[in-house]
């Protein structure tokens, strides 16, 4: 079982098409796992897929990205899908990091950070995670300082993602710090 394949196409499915692949989505994003597995097996690639291989690919995967519970599966972050995803409100760490390309810093430091094709701003709680979002656009990344506890005192609301991402609504420039 291609294990990396299936973790990416239910990350395509939960947080960006859960319309082509008919499934219910709740306010929290879940749907009912048995609903998503008979949807996958429709493709000659995952015919045989099973809850066991789903939660295979969760376990050996290099980030916690979905979460299974009673019977439903949900992605923890990085939609982009029309219906805004509910997330609680939680006071974050004093300090959060972003991992950004080197050609972003301009107008992010101008414009502050926006969730651009997702819901919501992703932040990570270490230097080193943020770092791996970074590279995943320029092989010298920059890394910012988000001073989270001081915008959560002023009003911005942040959310858990899992233990190392947290999500935000935009992140005006004046708690930034390259
Ligand atoms: C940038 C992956 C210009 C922002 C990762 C980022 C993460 C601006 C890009 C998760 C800007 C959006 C999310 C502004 C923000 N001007 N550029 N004002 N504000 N940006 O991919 O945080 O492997 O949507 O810096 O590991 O890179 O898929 O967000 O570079 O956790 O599970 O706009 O996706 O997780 O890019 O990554 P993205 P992200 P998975």
């Amino acid at each position: 079982m291609n294990y990396v394949g299936l973790s990416k196409e239910i990350s395509y499915a939960l947080r960006h098409a859960p319309w082509e692949y008919e499934l219910e989505m709740d306010e929290n994003g879940a749907v009912d796992v048995q609903q998503l597995i008979a949807s996958l097996r429709e493709d000659r690639k995952w015919k045989h897929v099973t809850l066991e291989d789903i939660a295979k690919s969760m376990e050996v995967s290099d980030k916690k990205r979905f979460e299974i519970r009673d019977g439903k599966i949900r992605a923890l972050y990085g939609h982009s899908i029309p219906q805004k995803i509910i997330k609680e409100p939680e006071e974050p760490p004093e300090i959060l990091y972003h991992g950004t390309a080197r050609r972003f810093l301009d107008s992010i430091m101008k414009e502050g950070l926006s969730p651009r094709g997702r819901q919501y701003v992703h932040l990570s709680s270490d230097t080193d995670t943020a770092s791996l979002v970074g590279k995943r656009r320029d092989m010298a990344p920059v890394l910012l300082k988000i001073h989270a506890k001081e915008a959560w005192l002023q009003g911005v609301k942040f959310y858990h993602g899992n233990e190392t991402i947290w999500l935000a609504d935009i992140i005006d420039k004046k708690y930034i710090e390259v």
